[in-house]
């Protein structure tokens, strides 16, 4: 919107309206707004200059001048709670005044408001749309408006939008908006109101009245400068595989001294002679379910399992296969619809590289003695390596020196040469936080000139933005939304509105592309699978899949939890895959819909402390968890399936610590869908008006509803819920057939019924009418409009 228009009093502001930056007639003037006036010359632009001052925004002469008024027809934009800030520049607002005891504290605690211009507070999101955030301490502002405009352009056209409050955890509110202009050129404030006072925060600082200079600045929003996650990460699933444990698909080529594929107890140094071969002939697996991108731990060649020392960067490991291998297991998950994602450990190198072993054998003379940190010359490795390593002095991982050019250039030339000659579509990245920012950067130019949409993820387990400011990486492992899901659904040290706090905390942390494009993980090669965390308890372990496929992020699996394996943290995590699903119990692969419940209900054990007791975890006995795959599978296609669960921007709406309950809602209040979680073993209600807001559902109801009591083609599923619906006040399937002609506008869809093992499948309409919808328990539901 443009506000207003051009005072009929002054020349020389007529002029600077044309956004020439100068006056024709007079000496040129900063562009700095609204210090309009330097320029002397004329008479008017005198008695302006007087008037206003150089600086003062005032007319120290007359007092307020009158009132803007709109150009073009156009109507000032309502302000809800604020005033046009053209007109406050006049005007200045009048100076608060505490007005009783406390208050004095109230505006102190209205201090603690931040802003930047930079991530994670301001970022664009297209060419000309800037998104910024204020931070406030929790519960002291009622709203927030930011004004703004072009850095040029006179303070008569700034423009408002309001932010809305998108989310809070323990300290903070966080109010959001998005700034629009072209050409991208952004000066702005913000004028905070606490529901008595509004003071105007600006680079400055808070000041009562309008700010005169220090504006917060976002000069330009290049093209070059904007994200560019590849699409088709972010409407990905993402598997990752640990090639030595997932599928031998070459005995001749296994290592000395193979363990038996059966044997659940790996060690740090065990073999089984999984490859690459092995992993071709899985694909099937992959796609059937449903996942679109495939992470592979190293795979070039090194003495250890896990291939993080690496002695050869330019060749497979022996063990896994070749060269050729690699480029036919690429080639088959691209004719998959399969991307492919390689571990690039460039931190260190392996005992062996050739560079170290150089280093080892001539000392100084080395050509490579600058490709480490040597702290002395001979190298040796007793009692404590004289170089630094990985880790706490692991002397066969020694660490490398990213400065050296001519280590740079040796790294960059594998990032190249692996995606020019096998095809792979980008880097999962090593230890991504402990080399240099400057490398990666590096990195970033050469793999994108290399394919341009390759994708870059660091593995960063703390609070990551220096890595997520575009330059660098794509994403990252987002641990921390990890830590908050286990602590919620596995171990159960926070509830409901600490997890809710937690993930609003991780959500504001980067921006919303860096968000989108890094990982959600459950668990991986370095940490306790979720089932295990879970205490071997499948309902838990389902609930946090449910959580994990429909978070906002790129959902990660690591092989075999959608089956249910267990092991602890690394290497019991490494268990080889189990690839028994026939001894599953039956309701085995049935397609969609199976129910964990009937005669699989050993197989999906409803009562975790059972399971345990009997020694008989579904891992132990080498089978699959069938409705958990089942449900895996569900959750990979709905997520694919759904462009909301995908790229929708996440609302918390309601966690209730008592129940146990959390609600979020991903995407826009008209095109999203509302997740409904009860991480607890009671069937839960929650109040619909908390799932569908203050617009809900009310008035585009009506007849609609038409696909109530559908269900996903399994009648027994269906029916199954229709009874437990019986019983719950009135939010079943059977009660929703009698309800079509007045439901709301959206439909309930159960996700997970833990009932009686691992279930899903009924749907019935719901709206705000309602009430309450029931929640089963450890269940999920989904609601959409419909
Ligand atoms: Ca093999």
């Amino acid at each position: 919107m443009t506000v207003p228009s051009t005072p009929t009093s002054s020349t020389c502001w007529r002029r600077r309206a044309s956004r020439s930056g100068s006056c024709r007639a007079m000496t040129p003037t900063r562009a700095s707004w609204p210090r309009f006036g330097r320029c002397g010359r004329t008479e008017r632009c005198a008695r302006w200059q007087e008037r206003f001052g150089p600086a003062s925004g005032r007319c120290r002469r007359t007092g307020p001048t009158r009132a803007l008024r709109p150009s073009g027809g156009a109507q000032p934009r309502a302000l809800p709670g604020a005033v046009q800030f053209a007109a406050a520049v006049r005007t200045g607002l009048r100076p608060p005044r505490p007005s009783r005891p406390g208050r004095k504290a109230e505006r102190a605690m209205m201090g603690m408001v931040e802003h930047k211009a930079m991530p994670p507070y301001a970022y664009p999101l297209d060419g000309r749309t800037l998104r910024v955030v204020v931070r406030a301490a929790k519960g002291t502002l009622k709203s927030v408006t930011a004004v703004y405009g072009d850095r040029y352009a006179p303070v008569e056209e700034a423009e408002t939008a309001r932010l809305e409050r998108a989310g809070s955890d323990a300290r903070h509110d966080y109010f959001q908006g998005e700034l629009r202009l072209s050409p991208p050129r952004f000066r702005y404030a913000f004028l905070l109101d606490d529901g008595t006072d509004r003071r105007w925060l600006s680079e400055a600082g808070l000041s009562d009245a309008p700010p005169r200079h220090g504006f917060f600045q976002y000069p330009y929003i290049n093209a070059a400068d904007l994200y560019d996650v590849p699409d088709w990460l972010v409407d990905g699933v993402v598997y990752q595989i640990f090639p030595e444990r997932f599928a031998n698909g070459n005995p001749a080529n296994d290592p000395p001294g193979v363990r038996p594929w059966h044997d659940q107890r790996p060690t740090a140094t065990s073999f089984y002679g999984g490859d690459l071969e092995g992993v071709i002939q899985r694909l099937s697996h992959l796609e059937e379910l449903g996942v679109t991108v495939l992470y592979l731990t190293p795979v070039f060649a090194s003495p250890s399992n896990h291939k993080y020392d690496t002695t050869d960067y330019y060749q497979v490991d022996p063990h896994f296969g070749d060269q050729e291998t690699l480029k036919e297991l690429v080639r088959q998950c691209h004719a998959r619809g399969i991307r492919v994602i390689l571990d690039a450990v460039f931190n260190h190198s392996g005992f062996d590289f050739f560079a170290f072993k150089d280093v080892r054998e001539r000392g100084a003379e080395s050509p490579y003695a600058n490709w480490f940190h040597i702290h002395g010359f001979p190298v040796r490795t007793e009692p404590v390596p004289n170089y630094e390593t990985f880790a706490n002095a692991l002397p066969f991982m020694p660490k490398l020196r990213t400065e050296t050019p001519e280590l740079r250039a040796y790294l960059l030339d594998v990032a190249r040469y692996w995606i020019e000659t096998c095809d792979i579509d980008g880097w999962r990245i090593d230890v991504a936080n402990e080399v240099d920012h400057a490398f990666w950067r590096e990195f970033r130019r050469t793999v994108r000139a290399a394919k341009p949409d390759a994708y870059i993820v660091g593995e960063i387990w703390h609070e990551a933005l220096p890595w997520l400011l575009g330059d660098q990486f794509d994403g990252v492992t987002n641990y921390p939304v990890r830590e908050a899901a286990l602590d919620f659904f596995a171990r159960g040290r926070i509830g409901a509105d600490g997890f809710a706090e937690a993930l609003v905390q991780n959500m504001f942390a980067y921006p919303l592309p860096a968000l989108q494009g890094s990982w959600n993980l459950l668990g991986s090669h370095d940490t306790e699978r979720i089932m295990t965390a879970c205490g071997g308890d499948p309902r838990k372990a389902a609930l946090a899949a449910v959580f994990n496929m429909t978070w906002i992020g790129t959902p990660m699996i690591y092989y075999g939890d959608e089956i249910g394996m267990e092991g602890e943290t690394d290497p019991d995590c490494r268990r080889p895959m189990i690839w028994d699903r026939a001894g599953a119990a039956a309701g085995g692969p049935s397609g969609e819909g199976v129910s964990g419940g009937g005669s699989s209900g050993d197989v999906v054990a409803p009562d975790a402390e059972r399971a345990a007791a009997a020694g008989d975890k579904p891992a132990r006995r080498g089978r699959w968890n069938e409705p958990l795959f089942q449900l895996y599978k569900r959750l990979v296609r709905l997520r694919r399936e759904t462009d909301a669960l995908r790229r929708g921007e996440a609302r918390i709406l309601h966690a209730d610590p008592a129940a146990n309950t959390v609600a979020y809602r991903r995407g826009g209040e008209e095109d999203g869908v509302v997740v409904v979680l009860n991480n607890s073993p009671r069937a839960r209600e929650v109040p619909t008006a908390e799932l569908f807001g203050a617009r809900g559902g009310a008035g585009r109801g009506g007849a609609g509803a038409g696909r109530a009591g559908v269900g996903n083609g399994n009648g027994a599923a269906d029916d199954r819920h229709a009874d437990d619906g019986a019983g719950a006040k009135a939010h079943g399937p059977d009660d929703a057939v009698s309800r079509r002609q007045d439901a709301g506008a959206w439909t309930a869809a159960v996700l997970l019924d833990c009932t009686d093992g691992i279930a899903f499948g009924a749907q019935w309409p719901v709206g705000p009418q309602d009430g309450s919808v029931r929640v089963p328990p450890y269940g999920a539901l989904l609601l959409k409009r419909s």
